[in-house]
């Protein structure tokens, strides 16, 4: 099982000053910059004469068409109970890296750890990759996972020696953040049909709260009717397709899980626990891949957690990936049938052809694909579009 309770925070130790590298070089000859980001040429369409503007333009049109289709970002909600394990902060890292990348648009993060620092060290995470802006939503009132946790409270507690704070963020406390579900209903209202992708890597507090809201002034549409009409793909990590053993995401709040699975309109894949757990994210790329800065919020959470050096499961990992590059075939997808949850947290999954849940199998061929795909984007510098 999850480890739910992390160790007392280490002492602080001062940190060296050190200058940052610049992320913004200009592209190079393979049309990539610095940071790793696409940066595509200037392209330059010069008139010759009035006969020749119409083929000018189409052949301008028809060498675009390529880029239009390349940079269209997909939106996605993260719905996360930060706090209770380290993988949910490395994989708001990877959206952050795909967002930059020009794949992904994160249009909202909701919390499900009902804890004050959960709210704030996610929005300094995104202070951190530039996007501040990305609204921040909490549940309220659940009493689900409410103990402290180092890996979020001491990062975003941290002062330089000024009594500035080491990792700037806007929210001061949870409490001061709007209740998940009216966001999630205004993010949703606001995108087009059958476009956004949520990845769900916490409890199902959120979404099947979402599943019983009533229409209000961002949709006149119930919630199930809401996200159906919105939702493209419901990218969970919960659940044990190995062995059907309880899990951590399930086990914490059963009714929602039984609520979403039984409920949910559109299509499910399930990043199972077995799957994270054959993928350990190593500790040697947090000491390596994370020091172009002195203080990186995601690499000082995961010093927070637990005694490093330590090698973590990739469980939330893998849903983002999943969630924005479902077709690079980093995983197999079952064959479609129903997943449902029982009373103690167990997963069963029955084969139909008229389901909508899948769940994410992993070869012993894929794995390293997809732990070099991790690593890279979730220590990828800030590089914001
Ligand atoms: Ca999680």
């Amino acid at each position: 099982m999850r480890v739910s309770a992390p160790p007392p925070p280490r002492p602080a130790t001062p940190a060296p000053e050190r200058t940052l590298r610049p992320w913004g070089r200009p592209a190079d000859e393979t049309g990539r910059n610095g940071t790793g980001a696409y940066a595509p040429p200037p392209v330059r369409c010069k008139l010759h004469s009035a006969a020749m503007k119409p083929l000018v333009l189409l052949a301008c049109t028809l060498a675009l068409a390529p880029c239009a289709a390349w940079t269209s970002p997909v939106p996605v909600i993260f719905d996360t109970d930060m706090g209770n394990d380290v993988d949910d902060a490395l994989a708001l890292a990877v959206l952050h890296a795909l967002e930059s990348r020009g794949e992904c648009r994160l249009i909202a993060v909701t919390v499900t750890k009902d804890n004050r620092w959960s709210a704030p060290y996610v929005d300094l995470v995104n202070t951190f990759y530039g996007r501040a802006h990305i609204p921040v939503g909490v549940v309220k009132g659940s009493g689900i996972t409410p103990k402290d946790s180092a890996m979020i409270q001491a990062p975003a507690e941290r002062k330089r020696s000024d009594g500035r704070l080491v990792y700037p963020r806007r929210l001061a406390s949870g409490e001061e953040a709007p209740d998940a579900v009216p966001l999630l209903r205004r993010v949703l209202a606001a995108e087009p049909d059958a476009s956004v992708v949520i990845v769900q890597v916490g409890f199902s507090t959120n979404l099947a709260r979402l599943l019983d809201s009533a229409p209000d002034s961002h949709s006149p549409l119930p919630g199930r009717e809401l996200a159906a009409r919105k939702v493209k793909l419901l990218s969970i990590m919960a659940g044990n397709f190995a062995d059907g053993t309880p899990e951590y995401n399930v086990q914490e709040d059963v009714p929602s899980a039984q609520k979403l699975l039984a409920g949910w309109p559109t299509r499910i894949v399930a990043s199972g626990f077995e799957i994270g757990r054959a993928l350990l994210y190593p500790a040697s790329s947090i000491e390596r891949d994370f020091s172009y800065t002195a203080d990186h919020p995601v690499a000082d959470a995961y010093r927070n957690y637990q005694k490093m050096p330590y090698d973590r499961p990739t469980w939330d990992l893998t849903s983002a990936l999943y969630g924005v590059r479902p077709d690079a075939g980093y995983f197999t997808v079952s064959p479609p049938g129903r997943i449902t949850a029982d009373a103690k947290g167990g997963t069963r999954f029955t084969p139909d052809p008229n389901g909508r849940h899948h769940y994410l199998i992993l070869s012993g061929a894929q794995r390293p694909r997809v732990l070099e795909a991790l690593v890279q984007l979730a220590s990828q510098p800030p590089s914001v579009r």
